[in-house]
């Protein structure tokens, strides 16, 4: 695999960077009266902004000829057509057929996927028919009112932010929750609220040995069986999400009550195959189906638009162009939209499990940035927090902005409001405010010569920090999905840009491997390893005293 600076077209941009030295985003709006026209671009129903970036007509050029001498075109046919492309894990990644609402025939070794995952589809909509209807009952012959997904990771934070985003779909008489962490806590304060006669549970694991999902079903089965009385309840109150019928069946759920994936859906793309259950209950399947319809027709156009009218891939080379050249180190998603407020959450998993690494897909190390750290607050909420560190700190961080036209819950002018600030802060941050503006505030405001050199420069604000700016009619199930699959598309892309699997998750296998002795210590099944540094044995030392309640001699 060719490496980044292997290429003449890394090179050219490099030299390109250097010409722009001393030019400000300001400058090339004042120079170009079409700047907005020619940075921004509508796509499934998104409109992208990315006008507030520090670069120029020819970066784009150069960018472009950079992504396609890195293979972006290839790399994305091989996806779209299931080769293995998880090379470390010999996968496909075939999140797209999950979606494929065309129908088009997608194969994996020889044999289409299609009719599997059609299948699938249509035994989520009877469930979730049965279970809104309130022909699914529970073991006492009670309709369901309550519905809690035991998943962790991208088999919880997918369903949880969808169900949150799509909030004005959901019915108030059947509430969705999801536990995740095996903090005992977050099973013990949903238990708390709910009956065990009307309550379903969906255990959400695609290998069904997750620690702490198969802790919280173990622990959410025998509540239910102690409060029902009968081993039998499980059968109506228990179903699972998983590509592992033989645990599935060992844990005492009947395999009918399964719905499955397969090895070919990645844990943080899976939020459109059977782990979209709860989404579908919560909010019906035709809502769900609409979700998948948004994402398809990002995924077509990501497919077939032009390089350079192609939404994803455009986010992409202008996030990548801020990280290996403005260097900025990390990502800001701020969505204007309070539904919206687990987006975050849910984005720093799929950007940092995804292109959060070191090794190229050839098994060499990166001699390059990747992956900012990413990170997030709906708006305002934010602007009262950490924007003053994007605003005047050190480091460079990129930001994203989004925003509805409309809203959900039309209340005086507060929506008004709320857009007002968006356009404000990507203009403060792109504009910045220079030192002669703020000496003269400050005159304005009547400050002696003294005060004006006290106060000068902590009034002074850089500007040139890129924002892109994220618009939509109104949050509903087509548009949330365009907006994901748009995210899971730049990650590809940036992916390939860096020349990492964005697909494996070795980090994540570590902490599920390394907890294991030290929980055996812990309980005392096992003898401290005397090879372990000394802060591991000290501090599983006073766990236990602790725990044991003895003191601290
Ligand atoms: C996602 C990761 C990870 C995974 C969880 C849960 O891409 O692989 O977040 O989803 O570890 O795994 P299970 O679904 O197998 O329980």
């Amino acid at each position: 695999m060719t490496g980044i600076t292997d290429l003449a077209a890394w090179h050219e941009l490099a030299a390109h960077h250097a010409d722009l030295e001393g030019t400000s985003t300001r400058d090339l709006f004042d120079e170009d009266p079409d700047r907005f026209r020619d940075f921004s671009l509508e796509a499934a129903g998104l409109f992208l902004d990315y006008s507030k970036n520090r670069l120029t007509r020819e970066t784009v050029k150069r960018l472009l000829d950079f992504a396609r001498d890195s293979g972006v075109e290839v790399m994305r046919e091989r996806m779209f057509t299931g080769e293995r492309i998880n090379t470390t894990e010999d996968r496909a990644v075939l999140h797209v057929a999950l979606r494929n609402r065309a129908n088009r025939p997608i194969h994996v070794d020889g044999e289409d996927v299609m009719p599997a995952v059609n299948d699938v589809l249509a035994r989520m909509r009877r469930f979730s028919e049965r279970v809104r209807s309130g022909d699914w009952t529970g073991h006492t012959g009670r309709p369901i009112t309550d519905v809690v997904n035991i998943g962790i990771g991208g088999s919880d934070l997918g369903p949880a932010m969808v169900v949150r985003a799509l909030d004005p779909y959901t019915r108030a008489d059947l509430r969705p929750h999801f536990v995740s962490n095996v903090d005992g806590t977050h099973l013990a304060e949903v238990l708390r609220r709910v009956d065990p006669e009307t309550t379903l549970f969906i255990v959400a694991s695609k290998t069904f040995t997750t620690q702490e999902t198969l802790t919280n079903a173990h622990s959410a089965r025998a509540w239910l069986v102690d409060r029902l009385g009968d081993e039998a309840a499980v059968a109506r109150h228990f179903v699972a999400v998983s590509t592992n019928a033989e645990k599935v069946r060992d844990f005492g759920i009947d395999t009918d009550h399964m719905f499955e994936f397969w090895d070919w859906v990645g844990g943080r793309f899976s939020l459109w195959s059977a782990i979209g259950l709860p989404i579908a209950v919560a909010v019906g399947m035709d809502n769900f189906e609409a979700l998948l319809a948004g994402a398809h027709e990002m995924d077509e156009h990501f497919r077939t638009a032009d390089m350079g009218a192609n939404m994803p891939v455009l986010l992409a080379l202008v996030g990548f162009w801020n990280i290996m050249f403005e260097g900025a180190g990390a990502h800001a998603v701020l969505p204007y939209d309070q539904m919206l407020e687990r987006l975050p959450a849910y984005l720093q998993q799929a950007e940092m499990e995804s292109n959060g690494k070191r090794t190229t897909r050839d098994g060499t190390l990166v001699t390059w940035p990747t992956a900012p750290v990413l990170f997030g607050e709906p708006g305002t909420n934010g602007q009262h927090a950490f924007y003053q560190l994007i605003h005047q700190g050190t480091r460079l961080v990129a930001c994203d902005f989004l925003a509805p036209a409309q809203s959900h819950n039309p209340l005086g002018d507060h929506h008004e409001k709320l857009l007002a600030n968006v356009i404000a802060q990507t203009k403060a941050l792109m504009r910045g405010r220079s030192e002669s503006q703020a000496r003269a505030e400050l005159e304005g405001e009547g400050h002696d010569a003294a005060g004006v050199a006290r106060l000068v420069q902590h009034k002074t604000f850089p500007g040139d920090r890129p924002t892109n700016t994220i618009l939509f009619r109104k949050l509903d199930p087509h548009t949330l999905g365009a907006l994901i699959a748009l995210y899971e598309h730049r990650i590809f892309v940036q992916g390939v840009l860096w020349r990492v699997n964005s697909f494996d998750q070795w980090g994540v296998e570590l902490g599920k491997q390394l907890a294991r002795p030290i929980l055996g210590e812990l309980k005392g099944d096992r003898e401290p390893d005397p090879d372990d540094d000394a802060s591991t044995r000290g501090l599983v030392a006073v766990l236990k005293r602790w725990r044991e309640g003895g003191d601290d001699g």
